[in-house]
């Protein structure tokens, strides 16, 4: 029989060699299942934390900057480098999500030091088994785009991603156009790199899980489909707005997004109902991962509610192959590889065309009897100097 003492005796010679072992496996370089047993316990308590949260209803979740500087010390860099595993050991599950004031990108940029030129990122220790590009539709929203970076590249260095972030910034006043910054969005990126998944992303919606995988599925994924506006559950059934994965097949066999719907609204269900007219179906996440918050916001200026939106969406079935990614025209302002993200700045003019025409000039004044001075001004608000020119032809 053992006694008491005994028994504690042996519960920490037990403990002891689990300790010698754990500590030889560490040395010779099993960090990282060291690592994950240790996680295992502190996952428990985030669980705990988590059930929490749910009861009081507060977000709480865990710090997204929490697990990158362990990711960055296994850096090699060499071309021997194994495939990233199928599930990243970095995730962690609910992030904490707040919006504190006096934030800065110089202070996002600190915070991500392994983000490279144009917002692009590698994991360093692996090589990533999904590319994914992040098109985010953008105009006077640059206080929501410091935060969605803030969060943003945490998260898919998270989940070992090759991604990049593209900002598609609509230059001008002209009333804003978010399906069409998509297609934009769509064929630069593609110019730059053969992404394999395109995220396309509302500026303000912030994810607050990171098992809600930045990667594509065989079908459409709409990724935001819990958002703190409609209570954290889906508004119905077709909804597509917010955050929606694409591979470049499925974005090309729908035809893309539809270049027509000017001002707010519309245009998501447009491309919910191409999903299916392209002979595919929406997946999601589901609503316990799919959780976004929107920093609170009114409507924009230049973003007026479209009101000819419900005759269009009547029509999409008549529309969808003659509008979209095969008629999409617009002009480059500016391409500029900032340290968080490409910013792309671009002409999409408006619903009289790309060129609008100033308005017809009043009948010429016979000649003045001087020659005309050369700093004389030239027609009412010219066409700005553009840098390319694009019309897609397919
Ligand atoms: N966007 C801009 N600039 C604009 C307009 C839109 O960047 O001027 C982009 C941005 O990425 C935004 C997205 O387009 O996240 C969608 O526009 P939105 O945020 O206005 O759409 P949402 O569905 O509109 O969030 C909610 C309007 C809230 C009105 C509340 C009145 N009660
Ligand atoms: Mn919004």
């Amino acid at each position: 029989m053992f006694s008491i003492q005994s028994k504690w005796r042996y519960l920490f010679m037990f403990l002891g060699i689990q300790l010698v072992v754990m500590a030889l496996l560490s040395r010779e370089g099993y960090h990282k299942r060291v690592t994950y047993f240790i996680r295992i316990f502190r996952k428990t308590e985030s669980t705990v934390l988590m059930a929490r949260n749910h009861t009081t209803g507060a977000a709480v979740g865990a710090d997204v900057y929490a697990n990158l500087s362990r990711m960055s010390k296994g850096h090699n860099g060499g071309d021997d480098m194994p495939f990233c595993p199928k599930t990243s050991p970095y995730i962690g599950g609910p992030i904490h999500v707040s919006f504190p004031s006096g934030l800065t990108l110089a202070e996002v940029q600190r915070k991500n030091p392994t983000v490279v030129r144009g917002g692009r990122y590698r994991p360093p220790d692996c090589e990533a088994l999904h590319r994914t590009a992040i098109i985010i539709p953008h105009r006077n929203r640059e206080h929501h785009l410091k935060f969605l970076l803030y969060y943003l590249h945490p998260f898919l260095q998270r989940q070992q991603l090759n991604y990049g972030i593209y900002v598609i910034h609509q230059a001008g006043n002209y009333t804003f156009n978010r399906a069409k910054l998509m297609n934009v969005g769509f064929r630069e990126a593609m110019r730059e790199e053969d992404w394999d998944c395109l995220f396309f992303h509302d500026v303000d919606l912030i994810p607050e899980d990171d098992r809600n995988t930045y990667t594509c599925d065989s079908n459409p994924k709409h990724a935001a489909i819990a958002m703190d506006k409609f209570g954290y559950k889906l508004p119905y059934k077709m909804y597509f707005g917010g955050v929606s994965a694409l591979t470049p097949l499925h974005y090309l066999k729908m035809n893309g997004f539809p270049n027509n719907y000017w001002g707010w609204g519309g245009e998501d269900d447009d491309i919910g109902v191409r999903v299916s007219l392209g002979g595919m179906y929406i997946t999601r996440p589901s609503l316990k991962v799919g959780r976004y918050k929107m920093i609170k916001h009114k409507l924009d200026k230049g973003n007026d509610v479209n009101p000819k939106r419900f005759n269009m969406l009547a029509k999409t079935r008549q529309t969808w192959k003659l509008d979209g990614m095969n008629t999409v025209e617009y002009e480059i302002v500016s391409r500029e590889y900032l340290p968080l993200y490409t910013n792309i700045t671009v002409n999409i003019g408006t619903e009289a065309g790309l060129h609008v025409r100033p308005p017809t000039a009043p009948p010429p004044k016979p000649p003045a009897e001087k020659p005309a001075n050369k700093t004389a001004k030239g027609p009412a608000n010219p066409p700005a100097k553009l840098k390319e020119d694009h019309k897609t032809t397919q």
